[in-house]
């Protein structure tokens, strides 16, 4: 228990004084219980007090500059760890600059829990105009997993350990709590605050998939011609590295990672497919989807990105997941280590094979594709002004000596371009913009990644992107971590060389010297105008282990509107693709 500070003549038998606590000290109790090690949050009325409590006790308190970064920063701690990711903010404006991080870790499956302090109840429920007046639980219903509010201080302890559990079981997400600064502020005694407390146990329970299940999906696979298994960030986030790599291997099935399960398997196992994902999407006949759900990325399974006669299996620990796009011909409902376990066992020796015929086929159209690229790779290397491929180029080869580097990856071509230069060893060193394709990410989950593991980070950020946190960089700074940021700076949303300018700069156009930025904050900056400066700046920069920023200038006139997903903006009277003349 923290030291309660105050006593009042008790009601004891003994008549002595009984020892008091208060809603902040249970809060900092509670945690402490529940093995919280760290927050991300940013402070004011009427959670100051709770920030400072929980640093004096051990806690590590990260304070942000914008709680949009401090939440994505929480979310990205809950996917690394496995265990919710805890945000910090204060009412009204503040709650609802976290909201987006909630939000998006809800869309993403990672589980993190957004704490608020709350105006006056009172007052806000009858909007007499207190300050920061909002009833955020109503608010935080419709974007996370679920939204709770604690209303006494003996309710403390039940809170927090319904929040955590409901953010970690079962398919994981975002929970906001509310707490009144009313209840953070009562009093009561301090053994009956310690006796509300209590330790969750087993955060996540394992959910085993049924037998026949396991045996449908084994008999499905038995027969097909052209096998294949997406990995999904569910596989990556279930820590069944070893598992799933065992039943690959055993049955020779290819696999597409999408991109934040890259790593998982090294990227260059020779039964990934990730260059030849056009074909093996296009012709596989059975598919065994881990942990990654058929929407828009996986262009909802439908014909001619898929085969259309394809059968699907689906692992996925959320059974209503299954069927939202196509038929599930056989559901695998559980936690993803428990059923690749089940597949394993119960698969008879040799009883899943697959045709060499479709791993040859797969391998010629990667080798294709392979040596496209390393074409445009080359080429890229002497452009000038450098192109985004020839930054990456240097990027990919110094991350190669770095393999325990985290990477954090945002913006348009700088995303799909860095997905696909940059391999992958390690699973879960890859955070990016994932499900919503969100910009913003970028310097919470940095935070994240240096806070939680020690390790390197580089993030990699369109300049459009980094735009949106980058005043993160103070934190970063503050607290020394050993990030690099490298913005690939093409001087605009897409591209910088729109040509819809008026009097007023175009809509894509943007203008930054963002090494000049990390120096006001102390930070190393350092600017590259090609790939051979690009690749000193990153080797110096993570070998220096501090806080770093290299601006990559790249050609205005390098990149594609949207990246590769331009197909999806409106076509109307007015559609064109204003930067492609
Ligand atoms: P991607 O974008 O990589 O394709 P998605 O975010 O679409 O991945 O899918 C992740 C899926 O993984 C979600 O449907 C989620 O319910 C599921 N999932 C998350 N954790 C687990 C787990 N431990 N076991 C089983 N399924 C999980
Ligand atoms: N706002 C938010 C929160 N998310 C978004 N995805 C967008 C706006 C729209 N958007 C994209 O989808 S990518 C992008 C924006 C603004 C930035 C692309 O420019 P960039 O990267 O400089 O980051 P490239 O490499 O120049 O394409």
């Amino acid at each position: 228990m923290t030291e309660a500070s105050a006593q009042v003549p008790g009601d004891d038998s003994d008549g002595a004084p009984a020892a008091l606590t208060d809603g902040i000290h249970l809060v900092v109790d509670a945690f402490k219980l529940n093995e919280v090690k760290t927050i991300y949050g940013l402070v004011g009325i009427p959670i100051t007090d709770l920030a400072r409590l929980a640093q004096a006790e051990g806690i590590r308190f990260i304070g942000f500059r914008h709680e949009s970064n401090a939440a994505h920063a929480a979310a990205a701690a809950g996917f690394l760890t496995g265990k919710p990711g805890i945000c910090l903010t204060v009412s009204a404006p503040g709650f609802l600059n976290g909201l987006v991080g909630l939000a998006n870790a809800t869309t993403n499956c990672f589980p993190m829990v957004q704490i608020s302090g709350s105006s006056e109840r009172h007052i806000v429920d009858l909007q007499r105009g207190d300050y920061e007046e909002m009833d955020q639980l109503a608010v935080a219903r419709n974007f996370a997993k679920a939204a709770y509010r604690i209303n006494r201080a003996e309710d403390i302890g039940r809170g927090i350990a319904r929040a955590l559990r409901t953010a970690a079981a079962g398919r994981p997400g975002g929970v906001y709590l509310d707490i009144p600064a009313a209840v953070l502020g009562e009093v009561i005694e301090a053994e009956k605050g310690r006796r509300s407390l209590w330790q969750v146990t087993d955060l996540a329970p394992r959910q085993l998939p049924a037998p026949e299940a396991v045996d449908r999906a084994i008999e499905l696979l038995a027969t097909a011609e052209r096998p294949l298994v997406v990995l999904g960030k569910g596989a990556a986030y279930a820590r069944a590295d070893a598992k799933i790599r065992e039943f690959i291997e055993a049955t020779g099935i290819p696999y597409v990672p999408m991109s934040m399960a890259k790593g998982l398997l090294p990227d260059d196992h020779p039964q990934s497919a990730a260059t030849a994902r056009s074909l093996a999407l296009k012709k596989a006949d059975v598919v065994l989807l881990v942990g990654a759900r058929l929407n828009w990325l996986l262009s909802h399974g439908d014909a001619p990105a898929w085969n259309p006669d394809a059968t699907f299996i689906q692992a996925d620990i959320a059974a209503a997941e299954l069927d939202s796009n196509q038929p599930i011909a056989a559901p695998l409902v559980g936690d993803i280590a428990s059923v690749v376990d089940a597949l394993i066992k119960r698969t008879k020796p040799g009883q899943i094979k697959t045709p060499q015929g479709w791993r040859d086929e797969l391998k010629e159209r990667s080798d294709v594709n392979v040596a496209k690229m390393a074409k445009r790779l080359t080429a890229a290397e002497t452009a000038h002004p450098m192109k985004f491929l020839g930054a990456l180029r240097s990027i990919r080869d110094v991350l190669a000596e770095h393999p325990e580097a985290y990477v954090v990856n945002e913006g348009a071509n700088a995303l799909d371009l860095t997905r696909n230069t940059v391999g992958m060893q390690v699973p879960r060193h890859r955070l990016d913009s994932g499900t919503w394709g969100v910009m913003g990410i970028g310097m919470g989950y940095a935070i994240a990644a240096a806070v939680e593991t020690g390790a390197p980070v580089v993030a990699i950020e369109g300049d459009s992107a980094f735009g949106f946190s980058g005043m993160e960089l103070e934190t970063i700074s503050r607290y020394q971590l050993p990030v690099t940021t490298v913005v690939l700076n093409n001087s605009g949303v897409y591209r910088g060389d729109d040509p819809s300018a008026t009097s007023d700069p175009a809509p894509t156009s943007l203008r930054a010297r963002h090494d000049l930025m990390i120096e006001a904050f102390g930070g190393t900056g350092y600017r590259a105008a090609t790939p051979v400066e690009t690749a000193a700046a990153l080797r110096s920069a993570i070998s220096a282990g501090t806080p770093a920023l290299i601006d990559c200038v790249i050609d205005p006139s390098d990149g594609t509107e949207s990246g590769n997903i331009g197909h999806l903006n409106p076509k109307g009277l007015t559609a064109r693709q204003p930067a492609s003349h």
